[in-house]
């Protein structure tokens, strides 16, 4: 499973401290310790830390840049927050998240990621809101799809985002994450897009936040999750993302497997 890491956000007071201050001490530091913990993405997002969030954008990504080799999502609603952080990316992988499944912002974003050859993180939610149901979260994937196609953007940079909701606001909806993810890894095309999920969500409100999160995550591998918005630093959910990698064999089981899987 990629591990997008998710603590480089302004919604942290560390970050959003280190945004106010330019100190660029802590972002260096949490980007060495996401990448020593196996992240495959630092996702890099300016929340509302700062006013002018372009320039912060740029700054947190140059200072990522400057501290690991590990690809960035550039995290955020706003088509120009979005396109000043890809203006000062080095070359390395890159994620753009994210946008919704409407049409007409599909054939903004597709044609940007092309371009970048950056892969594009792909909500299922339009103009009528965030569906709660299964069927219209797999249309809207459809209708992701179908653009994907149209525009020449490769299958599998294209990661699904099925937005997952709080279990106590509704029990099933972590198991309807389940079958929708599910339906998008078996019957949409070959190959199938990626599918991704923001997963703290699903325990917010919860007493039992940690146990909730890993025990979603590993549910949800079980279904064909590829990707995951996690705090990588949290060791116990990296270790059982691991050993459900593991025990779908899709990687090699070995005495030194939690070590070698983050390398
Ligand atoms: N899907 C996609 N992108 C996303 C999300 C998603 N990006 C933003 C967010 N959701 C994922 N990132 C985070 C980062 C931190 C936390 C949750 C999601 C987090 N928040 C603490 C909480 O919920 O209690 C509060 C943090 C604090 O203030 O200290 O841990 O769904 N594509």
């Amino acid at each position: 499973m990629i591990a997008v890491a998710e603590r480089i956000n302004g919604m942290f007071k560390d970050v959003r401290r280190a945004i106010q201050k330019k100190d660029p001490g802590p972002i260096v530091d949490l980007a060495q310790k996401q990448t020593e913990q196996g992240a495959g993405y630092l996702d890099i997002n300016v929340g509302t830390a700062a006013a002018d969030q372009l320039s912060t954008m740029r700054w947190l990504i140059e200072t990522v840049q400057g501290a690991c080799k590990t690809p960035i999502a550039i995290d955020s609603q706003k088509l120009p927050v979005i396109q000043a952080g890809l203006e000062v990316c080095d070359g390395r992988p890159v994620m753009i998240n994210s946008v919704s499944g409407d049409p007409e912002k599909l054939d903004v974003y597709m044609p940007l990621a092309v371009q970048h050859n950056a892969a594009l993180v792909t909500l299922t939610m339009n103009v009528d809101g965030v569906p709660q149901n299964i069927d219209t979260r797999v249309e809207i994937a459809m209708t992701i799809v179908s653009k994907a196609m149209e525009h020449g953007l490769d299958m599998p940079k294209v990661f699904i985002d099925p937005i997952v909701l709080p279990v106590t606001v509704d029990q099933k909806q972590p198991i309807y994450i389940c079958e929708v993810i599910k339906q998008i890894k078996t019957v949409l095309c070959d190959p199938a897009p990626s599918t991704i999920v923001g997963l703290s969500n699903i325990s917010q409100g919860t007493s039992q936040r940690p146990l909730i999160n890993r025990t979603g995550l590993v549910m949800l591998q079980a279904y064909g999750l590829d990707a995951a918005i996690i705090d990588v630093l949290d060791t116990e959910i990296m270790d059982a993302a691991i050993s459900a990698d593991v025990l779908m064999n899709r990687i090699i089981y070995s005495d030194s497997y939690l070590k070698s899987a983050r390398m």
